[in-house]
């Protein structure tokens, strides 16, 4: 095989590969210095600046060798190999969406920001690669890596984990991102980059949850509570009826049922059509309510402050006053408290939470 070499620091090529029309372009780059290769240290105002112009409406950077991203180092190096750091960024939702008792309003708005997420996180990355850097942008939400449901975490990397040790915001008593001026109402993304950032992000140094525990009113089945503990068996049980692990206990009622008669009085037609809807378009969350009434964010807070009882009326009580069925897991904590605070929302036992079945 015969060896060809530039004689100014190119590898050896093998002279087949060498005579190859896109290996001499790329070779007449690199002499004419146009192809210098990426800089080493990302400039932190550049990337601010990037990320901003993507549709970002906050961002900030941090290294995976922070010390509170110990948990999040094998997932991330198993999805993108020599990554050094971890680029956070906030996304704004509208208010009033995520509030509205009309489901598909609530949800509407949480898709849409979340295709934007990752619609602005992609440009990102395109842009760090047009500058010689090794980048991905993991999905906002779904998809995720479901092979290993079941046994280990499905998702690539835990946002909020990142955008909190980027000093994006703090989470909140009801285990989400309280961001100091958008407040709850933000989805979040990360870019996993091989480049170190000129600088980094700090951890805010106060949280801006305002623990007016309205959270913990507000969950229909009970997650959240007050101390700050989450049963999350609960939430993802409610909540995720229209996802993969509620799909799975609904198609093993499809499995069980003897015939259609018999399917239809275990499932009334409304929940049949919602299932459809989740099925062909983004699945529809069922609450989401802790987030919904969160007052907490300096661009949110104004209305609580003015008149509470008020906010209560308009925010809290449409959501607890809704007429809604709830899943719960049969003798779970959540049932007993869903039928003790709202006798009023029908209950429904299920089961298939979030492990598959065994
Ligand atoms: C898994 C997951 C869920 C699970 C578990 C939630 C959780 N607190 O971890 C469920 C299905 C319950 C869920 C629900 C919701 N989620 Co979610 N979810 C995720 C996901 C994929 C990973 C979360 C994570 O990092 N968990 C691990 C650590 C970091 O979280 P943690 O709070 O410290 O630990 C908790 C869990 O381990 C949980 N837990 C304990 N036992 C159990 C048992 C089971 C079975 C489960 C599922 C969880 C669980 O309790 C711990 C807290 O004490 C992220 C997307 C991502 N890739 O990051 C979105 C994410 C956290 N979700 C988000 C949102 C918006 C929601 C919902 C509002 C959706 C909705 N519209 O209803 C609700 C809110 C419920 C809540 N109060 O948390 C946003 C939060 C944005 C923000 N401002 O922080 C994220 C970041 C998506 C995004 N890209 O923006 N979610
Ligand atoms: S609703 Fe109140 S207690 Fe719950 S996270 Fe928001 S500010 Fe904190």
């Amino acid at each position: 095989m015969t060896v060809t070499h530039d004689g100014e620091g190119e590898p050896a090529l093998p002279a087949k590969l060498a005579a190859h029309p896109s290996v001499r372009a790329v070779l007449s780059r690199r002499k004419a210095g146009e192809d210098a290769g990426p800089p080493p240290v990302l400039d932190a105002d550049w990337l601010r600046e990037l990320c901003l112009a993507a549709g970002a409406d906050d961002v900030a950077a941090v290294g995976l060798d922070h010390p509170d991203l110990a948990g999040e180092r094998e997932y991330v190096l198993g999805a993108l190999p020599g990554t050094r750091t971890l680029i956070a960024m906030a996304f704004r939702m509208n208010r009033d969406n995520c509030r509205s008792p009309a489901r598909s309003v609530a949800n509407q708005e949480f898709h849409q920001t979340d295709e934007q997420a990752n619609h602005a996180a992609r440009g990102v990355v395109q842009a760090l690669q047009d500058a010689g850097h090794r980048a991905i942008n993991p999905s906002v939400g779904f998809p995720q890596e479901m092979d290993r449901f079941g046994t280990d975490r499905i998702w690539m990397v835990a946002h909020k984990t990142v955008a909190v040790a980027a000093g994006l915001g703090v989470m909140g008593l009801h285990r989400n991102v309280i961001h100091p001026k958008f407040g709850s109402f933000v989805l979040l993304a990360t870019v996993l980059v091989d480049a170190e950032v000129s600088e980094y992000g700090t951890a805010l140094d106060y949280n801006p949850c305002i623990d007016c525990k309205l959270c913990v009113t507000a969950c229909p089945v009970g997650a959240i509570g007050k101390d700050g503990a989450f049963d999350g068996l609960a939430c993802t049980t409610h909540n995720y009826r229209e996802f993969m692990s509620g799909f799975t206990d609904w198609a093993q009622t499809v499995a069980d049922s003897a015939d259609a008669a018999d399917y239809r009085s275990r499932v009334p037609a409304a929940e049949s059509a919602s299932m459809w809807q989740s099925l062909s378009s983004p699945p529809g969350y069922k609450s989401g309510y802790c987030l919904a009434v969160c007052p907490a964010g300096e661009d949110v807070l104004g209305p609580y402050l003015e008149d509470r009882k008020e906010y209560l009326k308009t925010v809290l009580r449409p959501l607890q006053d809704k007429r809604e069925t709830l899943y719960v897991l049969p003798g779970s904590r959540a049932q007993e408290y869903a039928r003790r605070r709202f006798p009023h929302k029908p209950l429904k036992e299920v089961t298939g939470g979030w492990a598959p079945p065994e």
